[in-house]
């Protein structure tokens, strides 16, 4: 596919609710789109980096930046014969994986509708449906969470993920645990505590969770190593796991049980496949991660879903737990029984809405391939 347009647009969307965890609250979100345009294809991507650079390092601003100066002047006017070329082109970029992410992946989506396939399907998927969890944020009080689990069960959800911080934790989860005995429950602690913590984090041992995600540094492989051996409950890690090396490196170290694999984070449907195999072929369950994403992200998510390594539940739930206007159509819907439909339209599988899309647009550019050099 030869490459003839890319445009970004930054989105102004505004969540349904506040979303607190350990490292802020966020309600209005600043999303950015890719579209690449190649073949007379039009292809989709979103960057899933925050608005401030507290879960990484990564912001709306920083892949505004490195996207518009650094990866489409690599990519316009080339002709990329699969996406899966396309982090050798972009290695001399050190880091913003989710810069690169958000490109690779409209790749992705262009090369699907090529072969007339979903995009499951390209990758290698044979799902048909994906089981689905929720993420929780972080409430006033440990009877406010105990009833928002509890209406998220009603709706069937099979996986309930509670975010916590130091002063927000034990008492909350053990009420959460105590009114649903039986439910597959985790939490999240977004690297707010240390390795003097690893007592108090002991305690979450009785309360029979599926996971602690990243209870350590962002960027930390070797203490959660030291903490894993300390814990029964096993470590599942997030922010730390950037790459394949990265995956690699905490299996070997026996840092986690679990890792859940996020697009954005990790640099796209690429380097998510190795790592998915990679995690399948040592026996480690994978799930995939959210970023209250935009139904663009989310589709994406889902085809990555569809992998075999993806056994447990994944963040990726209804866009109407996220949005009262979602920018696809139709929107992800999930069933009675907590699981996502894969489409079986080629690409995404799901239509952009265009027209809504202009109208949330604050900013946005685009470089098309007959102007360079003129
Ligand atoms: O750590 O998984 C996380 C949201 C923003 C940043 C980090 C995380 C999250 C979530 C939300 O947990 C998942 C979702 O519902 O999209
Ligand atoms: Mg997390």
């Amino acid at each position: 596919m030869k490459v003839e347009l890319i445009v970004l647009r930054e989105l102004h969307m505004r969540l349904k609710a506040p979303f607190e965890t350990s490292f802020g609250v966020t309600q209005d979100r600043r999303i950015l789109l890719v579209e690449v345009v190649a073949d007379g294809l039009a292809g989709w991507g979103e960057v899933t980096a925050g608005e401030t650079p507290s879960y990484n390092p990564e912001t709306t601003g920083t892949a505004w930046h490195i996207i518009s100066e650094f990866i489409a002047p690599r990519l316009l006017g080339k002709t990329v014969a699969s996406p899966e070329e396309f982090p050798a082109m972009v290695a001399a970029i050190r880091g913003h994986e989710m810069a690169k992410a958000a490109v690779e992946n409209a790749l992705w989506d262009i090369a699907a509708q090529h072969r007339n396939l979903p995009l499951a399907r390209l990758l290698g998927g044979k799902l048909d449906e994906i089981a689905c969890g929720v993420s929780l944020g972080i409430r006033e009080n440990p009877k406010a969470l105990v009833q928002k689990v509890e209406e998220e069960l009603a709706g069937g959800y099979r996986r309930i993920k509670l975010k916590i911080k130091p002063g927000k934790d034990v008492e909350y989860v053990s009420a959460v645990r105590s009114a649903f005995p039986d439910i597959l429950l985790s939490v999240d602690g977004n690297s707010a505590y240390t390795l003097d913590d690893a007592s108090h984090l002991k305690k979450f041992d009785d309360l029979r969770l599926l996971m602690i995600e990243q209870p350590l540094y962002w960027d930390d492989i070797y203490a959660h190593s030291k903490l894993q051996s300390q814990l029964e409950t096993a470590i599942c890690l997030d922010e730390s796991i950037t790459s394949y090396r990265a995956a690699s490196t905490a299996i070997e170290l026996g840092a986690c049980r679990i890792i859940n694999i996020k697009l954005g984070r990790v640099g796209g449907h690429t380097e998510a496949r190795a790592l998915e195999q990679l995690c399948r072929s040592h026996s480690l369950p994978v799930w995939c991660g959210g970023m209250l994403e935009s139904g663009i992200g989310r589709a994406h998510n889902i085809a990555m879903s569809t992998l075999p390594g993806f056994t447990l539940p994944g963040d990726v739930s209804a866009s109407r737990r996220y949005w009262e206007d979602d920018i696809i159509e139709p929107d992800v819907k999930v069933s009675s029984r907590g699981t996502i439909r894969v489409p079986e339209a080629t690409g995404l599988g799901f239509s952009v809405r265009r027209d809504l899309i202009n109208s949330l647009s604050v900013r946005s550019e685009e470089w098309s391939a007959c102007t360079v050099g003129v």
